[in-house]
């Protein structure tokens, strides 16, 4: 009785840590918060080499890694179809930014390509609510 007790007792102290665990792996957004692109704007014809300047409101920028409350780290989404999933670490389909960096010069080929950032948190996932930016359509010539 004693090993069954034991094992019962250690399910009701592991199930509730591991569904704490994993709440807590998103971080909460504050009200208002958003990303956004100051440059280019929506519409722009640019170079092939673009720089893509980065703007956040209402958060900090922080690095990768370092757990901090409306901190976040920005990814770009270059002619993405789709979101990231929210509840899970974005990955290759996004450019990550977990240095803390503004701005990412791109080097992009001729025709129409859509722009998006998503913010993440410290391990890379989208906050909630997500923090992002319109998706911007520029055409490089
Ligand atoms: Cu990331």
């Amino acid at each position: 009785m004693k090993s069954f007790s034991t094992k019962v007792l250690a399910i009701l102290l592991i199930v509730p840590a591991f569904l704490y665990a994993a709440e807590t792996m998103i971080s909460d957004s504050p009200a208002g918060a958003s990303a956004y692109i100051v440059s280019p704007k929506d519409g722009d014809t640019v170079g092939q080499n673009v720089t893509v300047i980065f703007g956040l409101r209402g958060m900090g920028v922080a690095p990768a890694g370092l757990n901090k409350a409306k901190t976040g780290h920005h990814h770009l989404i270059v002619d993405g179809n789709h979101l990231p999933a929210s509840d899970k670490p974005m990955g290759k389909e996004v450019m990550h930014f977990g240095g803390g960096q503004t701005e990412k010069t791109l080097k992009l080929s001729k025709g129409t390509h859509t722009l998006q950032l998503m913010l993440g948190n410290y391990l890379h996932i989208p906050h909630n609510p997500p923090v992002m930016s319109e998706k911007i359509t520029v055409t490089v010539k």
